[in-house]
């Protein structure tokens, strides 16, 4: 299969503010102003730059390809042979369920909360399910992900089960957290999942440092067969912030094994991203830091597919991090908290129109890579599923209440337990005195 990247070429330093389109008069690239208007929404273009050789040079060259022609070209031929369509049959079924398996949970989280089965703030992902589906299920088990609040859908991508990540959310024991957690801190040792942050930004040196570890294991400890790569998902506000910055100079700077990929979509709550960044073209970054940027269709699983395959196998074979931003759209409020008043109406039917979900679907029949019937039946199985982890959390029980104060200092012997092996909240006396939690 032809790689998105190996189509880009090195061309000699541009002017600042400039990006580059494909154009008909010129072979592959040519030159043009931009303005945040003509960004956003122009989602069929894809645009990298590629680090040069010398350093300055470097941080002013780039270079382009267009995933849309790509995907284009595969599909003519994919006329008169099935092993030219970007995907197999197997494969697409496997990225179709993930993200039916994402929508159905969130959907049912939706009606949990508001029938009082969850607490506190519950950020749904219904939408940027092909960013979750087109980065993680290229994935191996021993690489790592690393979320947001946002972070239901990444660790059901990444293989958490939904009855443990539906348990977690009720505050149940059989939670992935044991019910400590909660909505926003997902986290299996098991999976890799290093979490579910809800300070924004929070999770991208912990990112970082993960792929840090990979790259020691394999340098120095001499673990050859180590190449994990570490994903890091964050959105666009939290580009505004400096540990996005200093990551990614320390990514760049030790050629560290990671993807960033950035969930634009378009808003930080009630913030539009145009209102809150001086250059709302975020992919542009990363070649200010010596990294490839790319901007991709976040809405088309198989477009964001191709992408994330070149980055993570260019992490894999140790060529460092790339930045990748898939511009995507939330078709929810903010969190379930949110009447969601703010986003025009027409914005919102604008990305409607562009489901994920339906347009891989769409790929799929036209492709005769699966009858109505097919997807049909794994919608069901989906509910199904849900349905089930609905019902085992709701029978789990609820933590005990000296759980609380477990995990709250690392040694076990100190506040939490005892010397006698007790937990110290146990002791009648514990709270004598003081405010009862
Ligand atoms: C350090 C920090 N500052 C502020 C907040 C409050 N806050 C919560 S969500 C959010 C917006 C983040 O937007 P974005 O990064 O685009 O992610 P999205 O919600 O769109 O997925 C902010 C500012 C926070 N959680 N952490
Ligand atoms: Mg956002």
């Amino acid at each position: 299969m032809a790689s998105a990247f190996s189509a880009t070429k090195i061309i000699q330093p541009l002017p600042l503010n400039t990006t580059l389109t494909r154009s008909p008069e010129n072979a592959l690239f040519h030159p043009r102003k931009t303005t945040p208007s003509s960004f956003l929404g122009t989602t069929h273009k894809l645009r990298l730059h590629e680090p040069n050789s010398a350093r300055f040079a470097k941080r002013r060259s780039a270079t382009v390809v267009a995933v849309s022609d790509v995907v284009k070209e595969k599909k003519l031929k994919s006329n008169t042979s099935l092993s030219n369509l970007l995907i197999t049959k197997e494969e697409g079924l496997e990225l179709y369920e993930d993200m039916v398996l994402g929508r159905g949970f969130e959907d049912m989280c939706a009606q949990m909360y508001y029938r009082g089965k969850m607490f506190g703030f519950v950020h749904l992902y219904n939408g940027q399910e092909a960013v979750s589906t087109g980065f993680i299920k290229l994935l191996k088990k021993e690489d790592c992900v690393v979320s947001t609040y946002r972070d239901h859908v990444h660790a059901l991508s990444k293989g958490v089960p939904a009855r443990a990540v539906m348990s977690e959310l009720f505050g149940k024991t059989t939670g992935c957290c044991r019910g400590q957690g909660g909505s926003m801190h997902m986290f299996s040792k098991e999976h890799n999942l290093l979490g579910g942050f809800a300070f924004i930004g929070e999770g991208i040196p912990v990112a970082t440092g993960a792929a840090f570890t990979s790259k020691y294991r394999r340098e120095v400890l001499k673990e050859a067969d180590c190449d994990h790569v570490t994903l890091a998902f964050f959105g666009d506000g939290t580009c505004n912030n400096g540990q996005f910055f200093e990551c990614l100079n320390m990514a760049a700077l030790w050629k560290l094994p990671i993807v960033f990929v950035v969930e634009n979509n378009l808003w930080a709550i009630g913030m539009s991203h145009l209102r809150a960044t001086s250059d709302p073209e975020i992919y542009k970054k990363g070649p200010a830091f010596g990294m490839p940027g790319v901007h991709v269709d976040g809405m088309d699983v198989l477009k964001v597919r191709e992408v994330a395959k070149e980055a993570i196998s260019r992490a894999r074979r140790g060529d460092g991090p790339t930045l990748v931003e898939c511009e995507t759209y939330r078709f929810r409020g903010h969190s379930l908290a949110d009447p969601d008043e703010l986003r025009d109406p027409a914005e919102k039917a604008h990305y409607a129109a562009r489901d994920p979900i339906t347009g891989l679907k769409n790929y799929m029949i036209e492709n005769n890579l699966a009858s109505e019937a097919e997807l049909k039946a794994i919608v069901k199985k989906i509910e199904e599923l849900v349905e089930n982890a609905v019902e085992f959390a709701d029978e789990s029980p609820a933590p005990s209440r000296s759980q609380l104060l477990e995990n709250v200092f690392a040694d076990p012997r100190g506040f939490g337990i005892g010397a006698d092996g007790r937990y110290r909240c146990e002791d009648p006396k514990f709270t004598e005195g003081t405010a009862h939690v």
